[in-house]
This record gives C-alpha cells, sequence and structure tokens, in this order.
C-alpha cells in the first residue's frame, strides 16, 4: 500500500472543493481522531495534532470531517459542511444530539445468519445509512454455521430493489475479500450492527492485521508523534475504516426523509390514498391498506414503518421541546442579568 497522505487517498470530494475560498490559504485535512480539547489531522504535509480548546474550538467535529487548517497547519480554521454525518444523542439525562462520524461512503450492516437476523433490524439501519448518505451494503457472517444460509440473503434481498447483500463467513480472507470493492483509494467506509455479529472479525480480516500492530506512526511538522489508529484506520486497498464505539449506539434521530427512502414502496401508495393525511388504518380510498388486501405489501412491514416513523417522531419531537426549553432558558438568564445590571447602573 501507498501510505503518502493526498488529497485524494484521504478522500477529497468535489463536495469539499466547492466550498474553498481562492482567497484563503489554507490546507484541507480530515479528522482522524478527536481527543478533549484536540484533534489529529491528516493532510498532504502529514499528520498532526491539532489544539481544540478555547477560541479554538470548533464545536461538533467528527471523525471523517474535513476541516481548513491555517497556514502554520496549528489552527483548524473552519469545519468543511460535511456530505453526511451519523448522529446518536448522548447518553445521560442532557440527550443532546453529537455527530459521531462523518463523511462515510459505505456503510456494511452486519448481521448474521442466525436469530440476530431481524428484518426491523435490518430496515432501521438502512434509514441510517440514508440519513448518513452512505451507500448501505448487507453483511450477513457466519453462513458456515446456518443449514440454509441463502434464506437469508432472499429475505434480506426483498427490503430494497437493488439492495446489495454479501453472505460470507466473516473469518475467511479470500470470502471477506468481496467488501474490498467498497475499500478502496479514498473510499470511507463503517461497520454497523449488533453486539457478537462479526464485526471486529471482518475488520480483522479485511485489515488482515492486527489492529495494535497496525497503528501508524507518523512525524507531524512539529517532530511529535501522533497516531491514527484508534477512529480512523487505513485499510490495505487503500480506504479508510472508521470504527469509533459511538457508531454502535446509533438510533433513529430526524431521519423522517430516509424512512420514506427504506419504505418507498409503501411511500409511493401513500401518494394515491383518498386524504393527505391518512393514517392507513380505516379511512376510505386507503391505497396502503388496498396494497394489503391484494397481497402485494406485508401488513408487517407497514407496522414496522410506521414503528419507526413513530420513533423518529418522539426523538425529533422531543428535540424541538428541549430546543424550545434551551431557547426560554437562556431569555430567563438575560433578563436576569440584565435587571441586574441596571440595578448596578441605577442610583444606590
Ligand atoms: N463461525 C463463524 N464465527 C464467526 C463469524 N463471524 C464472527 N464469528 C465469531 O463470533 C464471535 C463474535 O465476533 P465479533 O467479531 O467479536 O463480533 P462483534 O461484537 O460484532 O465485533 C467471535 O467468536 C467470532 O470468532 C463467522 O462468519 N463464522
Ligand atoms: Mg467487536
Amino acid at each position: 500500500m501507498n501510505t503518502t497522505l493526498t488529497l485524494n487517498s484521504l478522500g477529497w470530494r468535489t463536495h469539499f472543493q466547492v466550498q474553498l475560498d481562492p482567497d484563503q490559504l489554507s490546507t484541507p485535512a480530515r479528522v482522524m481522531n478527536v481527543h478533549r480539547g484536540r484533534v489529529d489531522v491528516a493532510s498532504e504535509k502529514g499528520i498532526a495534532s491539532v489544539e481544540m480548546s478555547g477560541q479554538n474550538a470548533i464545536v461538533g467535529l467528527a471523525v471523517g470531517d474535513w476541516v481548513l487548517l491555517d497556514e502554520s497547519g496549528s489552527k483548524v480554521l473552519v469545519r468543511l459542511d460535511p456530505f453526511g454525518i451519523f448522529q446518536r444523542r448522548a447518553a445521560g439525562t442532557s440527550g443532546e444530539i453529537q455527530t459521531i462520524a462523518a463523511n462515510v461512503d459505505t456503510l456494511f450492516v452486519v448481521t448474521s445468519a442466525n436469530r440476530d437476523f431481524n428484518v426491523a433490524r435490518l430496515e432501521r439501519y438502512l434509514a441510517i445509512a440514508h440519513d448518513a448518505g452512505a451507500f448501505p451494503v448487507i453483511v450477513i457472517t457466519k453462513a458456515d454455521l446456518a443449514d440454509s444460509p441463502e434464506d437469508f440473503v432472499s429475505d434480506a434481498a426483498k427490503l430494497s430493489p437493488g439492495l446489495l447483500v454479501e453472505l460470507l463467513d466473516a473469518r475467511d480472507a479470500e470470502q471477506v475479500a468481496v467488501l474490498g470493492d467498497w475499500c478502496g483509494q479514498g473510499q470511507t467506509v463503517a461497520l454497523l450492527g449488533s453486539s457478537g455479529v462479526g464485526k471486529s472479525t471482518v475488520i480483522n480480516t479485511l485489515a488482515g492485521i492486527d489492529q495494535h500492530t497496525s497503528a501508524a506512526r507518523e512525524d507531524d511538522q512539529r517532530g511529535r508523534h501522533t497516531t491514527t489508529s484508534r477512529s480512523m484506520h487505513r485499510l490495505p486497498n487503500g480506504g479508510w475504516l472508521i470504527d469509533t464505539p459511538g457508531m454502535r449506539e446509533l438510533q433513529l434521530v430526524d431521519v423522517g426523509d430516509a424512512l420514506d427512502d427504506v419504505f418507498s414502496d409503501i411511500a409511493a401508495l401513500t401518494g394515491a390514498c383518498r386524504f393527505a393525511d391518512c393514517g392507513h388504518a380505516t379511512e376510505p380510498g386507503c391505497a396502503v391498506q388496498a396494497a394489503i388486501e391484494h397481497d402485494e405489501l406485508d401488513p408487517d412491514r407497514l407496522r414496522r414503518y410506521q414503528k419507526l416513523q413513530a420513533e423518529d417522531r418522539r426523538n425529533t419531537e422531543s428535540l424541538a421541546e428541549r430546543r424550545s426549553r434551551d431557547k426560554q432558558f437562556g431569555k430567563m438568564i438575560k433578563s436576569v442579568l440584565t435587571e441586574k445590571k441596571s440595578r448596578k447602573g441605577g442610583p444606590g
């Protein structure tokens, strides 16, 4: 593998190129790792660790983001608008939405040819992939352990026309090599799937090496050593694998339109319902119920769609509510402060 870092090998796209200001001298760099108070970035000048605190901080930077560095390479000037992001709701009470990865080209949706396989879960992952602008590839592992593994493939393929499904033994390098097509020069991939389905096994087989020994160590401009091993891994074919703990805890957050992409069969039918706000239950002239009656649509699929819609609505509404509460809290603080000020400023 050629280890020289070029814009192309880092995944540069027209999407980012058009955001450059021709009058500004700056270096595009890709975020490899996000730490408290600093980020590791890779550019044509090499790998560097850049401070991210106080005035230098740029909020919401995630692994995979593109940024512009100043001439010295020691300051991030701006975050370039990503073509897609993966988000999750933070654990705990704050419930804030965090970006956990950006600019992922391909998402390997991993399940196994056993009880983990679940179409509702796959549909959920597909919605997340669509929302993040990532191309989904369903990867079904443990083919070697199943009696008729092909059944899983046909069930998965039914979920969406043209959906790509790969069936393999994740420990077998020859079989995993089919995934290499998505891991070429400058391509960014990530994996999503429940615990135990074989994500680490796929990654290790793809990488063909032990991850602890593969940590790329390069000098940055100031001669310090940083490592890119933690979150963004260089794959043998020249691609990049984003592997962060956060990717494993993804939920549906504000993916409304992406759900319609995943359930495009149902979304297309709804246009033919008599009522624009048809709930597809007992309304007259419902095209969705008609399709179910004619055996053209699985009623379970409608149920799963509506369940995900409700879940997305719940997450999104509570976000809106939270925002409005924050806003009101902000106003209150402001009015208290103004009051204080005017009292101080006033006579006595
Ligand atoms: N037989 C077989 N075992 C597998 C396969 N993929 C994963 N495993 C095993 O399943 C277990 C969990 O795999 P792991 O990669 O840790 O799953 P993760 O939690 O998704 O990262 C390990 O013992 C793997 O060796 C496969 O395709 N075939
Ligand atoms: Mg694992």
